[in-house]
């Protein structure tokens, strides 16, 4: 592997600028007028009038393209000529956007100069129009052919010393026809190093819900809400993040059910909701939707869990039909139980205990009730054991396999569930790898692969040399930035097939490629004629999705036509036909049909309305397929504290201005944040105790195994978090959380619980 001299001085993070803050009172009400005019003038400065009035009538249509915004689902019957969120149209406009980044400025930018840029400025600059080259002595990009690249592919592939050497990473935007086509070309090199955007995300749920009921998925279907009687949203913030999910959840209310929120922020969307497209709600105050708010501490939520489960089993309202008939493990577990004093309960979880029985006897006498989390739950410690606990709640009340109820993981990337289906796993199961095998004709390793955070460490021993990412932005992702960063320097060779630039593209291997791809929006040629893709939501309805919009450059390719023109450079068409699979998409359609169960008639019935649901036992028939069959209640002791004594649980979320690493603006509206990001939250009292006023700038030091991390210059923001909690932003914190921090069992970076101490201010 090449040394690095030229390139020495890129950075990994984006230096910190001179932000002019300014704060305003949080938002009462989220949607209404403010979400509709953000959105259109948004798209309309990125995209222009005609282009987004095109689009946005189409997001979401049975006939047009599925909204990158998120994996919330779309209704069944009647869709609107506009089925769309502010963030949705704001993911439209970043992709539709007019701007382009043309060989012209990376010959006039070197890597090194627009890495000092910040992120915000990277995506601004418009989508990729040409394969670019970045070689080993040098410090610009220049144009490269797609046959030399390939060609490049082909050698680093053919040139491992080890399959093992290769990691093929994938961001949940990615469709299913190349998600399986990625896999495929993954273990036709020979490995199951298939790191992906859900390792950072919902990768604790799968691997809780899959132990104690037998599926890593939710259970529970969009029209479930409005037959629901209690509906429990914990650590997770739709407003900003799933914004028509509060569609469903104003619904719902209409229909009676009750709404309990658990966070530690009380967070803009979970108070007041007007519905930007229904002119009525738009008048008079909104709907308000949640009943309830316990505002638990960061990381407090088993004991909080644990708190409610005391109380449904000491109310006696439980469903022992249920419990006898298809769990297992409910002694236990009830003896558990009783052994935790109240105390604990409220010292663990910053809630009193007159709260948390008053919720626990309505969560106890609900019928039909349905709990569902996002990030605020999956990126801690013990994320699996609250997971599972979840599980244990809602077992006791018997809300498997009936209307109304169920598990409801919401996911974050719009296709993030469907890749996973697909085979983007780095430990698949022998019957998919006999599957794969017999439809494809190749032999994929049993073996089983690296996640993200190992893979990081693979790089960082120098075991990896070639690195290819499926989209996404794995750099500013992951945790422990600086650590990412030294790992991706070792490899020998790194390929980013994405649509528009990110620090992934400047912090590179030995040498680089990017890989411009079309995007959901646009229409994608194939020599059978204009193709679809499809995905999988958040509920596992598969459908199809199909742009209108002429792709940002005639050089562009599709995801699929990528990953077969690597596949076709590396092994030519034996065994697998490669070049034969862009010509026409069902072909791809038919063999992910062969090779994962619950496809059948693929075609036919994703071409339909709406797409189709695929099967889930324990929603369908209450039929766990764990190893016993039976679903299970398990038993976890509570955790220790994250921070030491004078340290601060520090969490990391989204603004309501971004996307992932994309940042479309320093405005975080419903917080009542303008004008900056390198933010911290916190409590009055805390901050009283620091001698510390608004808008003070302090140094942040995380603190692990004896390890500590620096970040400077974070704007003090007073708000309504627990004491000892502090929030700030991804990615700019990721610098503070350490690789080896990770979820037990899921390996999933705790970016929701990282020991801070904070000193300043300067
Ligand atoms: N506009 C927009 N939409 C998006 C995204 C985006 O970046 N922008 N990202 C997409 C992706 S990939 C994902 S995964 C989802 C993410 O969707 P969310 O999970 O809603 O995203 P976060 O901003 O990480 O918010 C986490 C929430 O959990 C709360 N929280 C943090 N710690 C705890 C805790 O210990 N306990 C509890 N009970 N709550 C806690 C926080 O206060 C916050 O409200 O959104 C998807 N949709
Ligand atoms: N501290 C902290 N870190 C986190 C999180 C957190 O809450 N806190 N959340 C985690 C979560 S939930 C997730 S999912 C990950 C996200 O991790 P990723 O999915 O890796 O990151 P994104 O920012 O979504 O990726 C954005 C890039 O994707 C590319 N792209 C966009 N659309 C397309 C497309 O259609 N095709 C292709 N090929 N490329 C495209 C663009 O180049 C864009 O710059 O981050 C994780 N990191
Ligand atoms: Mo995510």
């Amino acid at each position: 592997m090449g040394e690095r001299h030229v390139r020495r001085d890129v950075l990994a993070i984006a230096p910190a600028g001179r932000e002019r803050m300014r704060l305003a009172k949080p938002k009462e009400v989220a949607g209404g007028l403010a979400a509709v005019t953000k959105s259109f003038r948004y798209g309309i400065a990125e995209a222009g009038l005609l282009r987004t009035w095109k689009t946005m009538r189409t997001v979401n249509r049975f006939d047009g393209y599925d909204c990158p915004g998120c994996a919330w689902p779309d209704p069944d019957g009647h869709r609107s000529g506009f089925e769309f969120c502010e963030n949705g149209a704001k993911a439209f406009a970043t992709e539709a956007t007019k701007k382009r980044v043309t060989p012209e400025l990376f010959a006039r930018m070197s890597v090194e100069e627009m890495s000092r840029k910040d992120d915000m400025w990277l995506d601004k600059q418009g989508r990729l129009t040409h394969p670019m080259v970045l070689e080993s002595d040098s410090s610009h990009y220049r144009m490269i052919s797609w046959e030399a690249a390939f060609e490049m592919v082909a050698d680093a592939i053919r040139a491992l010393d080890d399959p093992d050497e290769a990691v093929l990473y994938t961001s949940g935007r990615t469709s299913n026809e190349a998600a399986f086509l990625w896999g495929t070309l993954a273990r036709q090199i020979g490995t199951n190093n298939l790191p992906d955007c859900s390792n950072m995300c919902h990768e604790s749920s799968g691997y809780a819900l899959s132990r104690v009921i037998g599926i890593g998925k939710g259970t529970v279907k969009l029209e479930d809400f409005a037959k629901s009687d209690m509906i429990v949203v914990i650590g997770q913030n739709p407003g900003s993040n799933h914004p028509r999910m509060l569609t469903a959840l104003a619904e719902a209310k209409q229909a009676g059910a009750s709404v309990v929120s658990i966070n530690p922020l009380v967070e803009t969307g979970m108070g007041r909701f007007k519905h930007p497209q229904q002119p009525l709600s738009m008048l008079g105050r909104g709907t308000r939707i949640a009943d309830e708010h316990l505002q638990v501490r960061v990381s407090g939520d088993a004991h909080l869990l644990k708190g409610l489960c005391k109380v449904v089993l000491e109310t006696g309202s439980i469903d022992r039909e249920f419990i006898e008939e298809h769990t297992e493990g409910f002694e236990d577990f009830a003896a558990a139980i009783e052994t935790v004093t109240w105390a604990d309960i409220v010292s663990g979880s910053g809630v009193e205990q007159e709260d948390i029985e008053r919720v626990g006897k309505a969560i106890a006498s609900s019928e039909r009730m349905i709990i569902c989390w996002a990030m605020g739950l999956t990126q801690h410690r013990n994320s699996v054991a609250v997971i599972q606990e979840i599980a244990n709640l809602l077992f006791l009340g018997g809300h498997f396999g009936r209307p109304g109820a169920g598990a409801c993981p919401v996911r974050g990337h719009s296709n993030v569930q469907g890749d996973r289906t697909v085979g983007i796993v780095h430990h698949p199961k022998p019957s998919f790898i006999a599957a794969l095998n017999e439809a494809t004709g190749i032999t994929a390793p049993e073996q089983g692969g690296l996640d993200t955070v190992e893979a990081v460490k693979a790089m960082r021993k120098g075991k990896v040399s070639l690195l290819m990412a499926m989209g996404g932005n794995l750099l500013s992702a992951m945790s422990d930035t600086e650590a990412v960063a030294e790992g991706i320097s070792q490899v020998d060779l790194t390929v980013q097939i994405s649509t528009k630039l990110n620090r992934s593209h400047l912090v590179t291997g030995n040498r680089a490629l990017i890989l411009p791809c079309m995007g959901r929006t646009e229409i994608d040629e194939q020599e059978s004629g204009p193709q679809f893709v499809s995905v999988e939501n958040s509920m596992s309805v598969v459908h199809s999705s199909r742009g209108s919009l002429p792709p940002a450059s005639p050089h562009l390719r599709s995801e699929v036509s990528i990953v077969c023109g690597m596949g076709n450079a590396t092994f030519g068409d034996s065994p697998f036909a490669w070049q034969e699979q862009p010509r026409d998409y069902a072909g791809i359609r038919s063999l992910i049909e062969r090779v994962i169960p619950g496809f059948d008639d693929y075609e036919v019935r994703v071409s339909q309305d709406g797409g189709f649901h695929l099967p889930n036992a324990p929603r369908d028939g209450r039929v766990f397929p764990t190893d016993t069959g039976k679903a299970k209640f398990t038993v976890h002791s509570l955790p220790g504290p994250v921070a030491a004594a004078g340290q601060f649980t520090m969490m990391t979320v989204r603004s309501h201005d971004q996307y992932n690493t994309t940042i479309y603006g320093n405005d975080d509206r419903y917080r009542g944040i303008y004008g900056a990001r390198r933010i911290v939250l916190m409590n009055r009292d805390d901050m009283a105790r620091l001698d510390l006023s608004a808008g003070d700038e302090v140094d942040l030091t995380s603190h692990f195994e004896g390890e500590e991390r620096h970040a400077a210059r974070w704007k003090v923001v007073p708000a309504d978090i627990p004491e000892g909690n502090v929030c700030t932003y991804f990615p700019e914190a990721n610098v503070l959380i350490p690789l080896e921090s990770v979820a037990e069992g899921s390996n999933t970076p705790t970016s929701k619980s990282v020991a801070v101490s904070i000193s300043g201010p300067n």
